[in-house]
């Protein structure tokens, strides 16, 4: 059950850990997987998180998504995007791509520079939303609001923190919030109780990261933790003497619907999947393009 955090705020505990293991994906590409189906009821809306690391000329090349959300997050390098509308660009370190793909999206993600990592989350969308036109809000790092309070500083990507709100509109109600605590700093915050919510760990020092009660087990690199629902939000210390620990905190609304993914697309029903292939295949309903374009 829950347990209090040193200030008047009561914490969720945690309830799973997952280890993001290793995994193959696009072209020679290699990504932790820290969120996959096993997660997906535990934390609707999100359907995956990964943690890539991918150097040229391994890359994600052309491919489709129909009915969510991607967000990728940039820690180091650069990633390259052009999609079979014309959109093209580059983010870098710091910098955030908020990718709705709606009713279709034909794209290439690769990397730039010779070392490249970062996070990708796919969000769902509701079903009155999963065939909506396509769209993209790009924050470059100094669009990105950040705050520091005792020891802890927040890079706010989306949703609110500190005081301060991310410019980011989220179709499905989400919480994505860049944590860096000092070596012993702590701090609690605030998630809306009926919100399914995780942390992702970065970066810890031995015994460093420790959440939903001081006196829970520490947690390492690599690893998401999956909370309870309900209280006032998550706890968090960082117990480590000398290093600092760095996490994601994200947190979404669930949707309570039901989902069935096949690969890059993620519907309500298996007929809307089937539809989704025959789309992809024959170029429909969004997937126009399908049949003309190749990226660069
Ligand atoms: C994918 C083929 C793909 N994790 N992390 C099939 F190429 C992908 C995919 C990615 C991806 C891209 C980036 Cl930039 C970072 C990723 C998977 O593009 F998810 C499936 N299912
Ligand atoms: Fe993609």
């Amino acid at each position: 059950m829950s347990s209090s955090s040193s200030q008047n705020f009561v914490s969720r505990s945690v309830i799973k850990k997952v280890f993001a293991k290793l995994q193959k994906e696009g072209d020679g590409a290699v990504v932790r997987r820290g969120i996959s189906r096993s997660e997906q009821k535990l934390l609707d809306p999100f359907l995956m998180l990964d943690e890539f690391s991918v150097s040229p000329p391994a890359g994600f090349p052309d491919h489709p998504h129909r009915g969510f959300e991607t967000v990728t997050y940039v820690l180091e390098g650069g990633i390259t995007h052009q999609d079979f509308k014309g959109h093209k660009g580059t983010i870098y370190a710091g910098d955030v791509q908020w990718m709705t793909a709606g009713r279709g999206i034909i794209h290439s993600e690769m990397p730039e520079e010779e070392i490249n990592k970062g996070l990708q989350l796919w969000i769902n969308l509701s079903s009155n939303e999963k065939m909506i036109e396509p769209n993209y809000q790009e924050l470059s790092s100094s669009d990105i609001p950040k705050a520091e309070q005792n020891g802890v500083q927040v890079k706010v990507i989306a949703g609110e923190s500190m005081g301060i709100k991310s410019p980011v509109y989220t179709r499905t109600p989400t919480m994505f919030l860049d944590f860096t605590l000092d070596p012993g700093a702590q701090f609690h915050q605030k998630v809306p109780e009926s919100w399914n919510a995780f942390a992702y760990v970065l970066e810890s020092g031995e015994g460093g990261a420790v959440f939903g009660s001081s006196n829970a087990s520490p947690v390492s690199s690599h690893n998401v933790v999956v909370f309870e629902q309900g209280n006032d939000g998550v706890s968090v210390w960082n117990k480590s003497s000398s290093k600092k620990l760095r996490f994601v905190l994200i947190a979404g609304e669930p949707l309570g619907e039901p989902v069935v993914q096949y690969g890059p697309f993620v519907m309500n029903t298996q007929a809307e999947i089937d539809m989704t292939i025959e789309d992809y295949h024959y170029g429909k309903n969004g997937f126009e393009m399908a049949k003309y374009w190749r990226s660069q």
